[in-house]
């Protein structure tokens, strides 16, 4: 079984209440439990993770890479737009990366249109919602 880890960061545990003319209606507990479904499906096993802390979401991915992961789904939120640490984490991981926004940042705000962790990840969906970490997913178990 691949390893995934799902990893999202600040405000993203508000899903469901925040802003769902933006982000849409589904929590982030449905988006977990649907991921963990596809996961199974598709021979991954999904390990999740959420935190406002950029320190917790750097220990983690440093977790996963030694715990032999190949892959890392991230939802960076604001620290998308802002953490030199984050990226440095995930490039020093080696985890096979893609990079899940559910709105459309290039459509957004200016400051959102600039992503550090873009130029390191394998891929990067933006603005399919809640559909686009299982986009990711099937991505990954695709991968040799
Ligand atoms: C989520 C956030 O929390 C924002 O800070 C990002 C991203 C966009 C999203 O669309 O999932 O700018």
């Amino acid at each position: 079984m691949k390893k995934i880890g799902l990893l999202n960061g600040p405000n993203l545990d508000r899903l469901g209440k925040r802003e769902p003319e933006i982000y849409g209606s589904d929590t982030l507990e449905q988006i977990v439990e649907n991921a963990t479904a596809l996961g199974k499906g598709l021979g991954c096993e999904v390990s999740a993770f959420q935190s406002n802390h950029e320190g917790a979401l750097i220990d983690k991915i440093h977790q996963w890479a030694d715990a032999g992961f190949y892959g890392l789904i991230i939802n960076p939120g604001g620290f998308t737009h802002t953490s030199v640490a984050l990226r440095d984490a995930v490039v020093a991981s080696g985890l096979s990366t893609v990079e899940v926004h559910l709105s459309n940042i290039h459509a957004r705000e200016d400051f959102r249109h600039k992503s550090l962790i873009s130029g390191i990840a394998r891929g990067v969906v933006a603005g399919m919602g809640t559909s686009g970490y299982g986009f990711a997913l099937r991505y990954l178990a695709d991968q040799n």
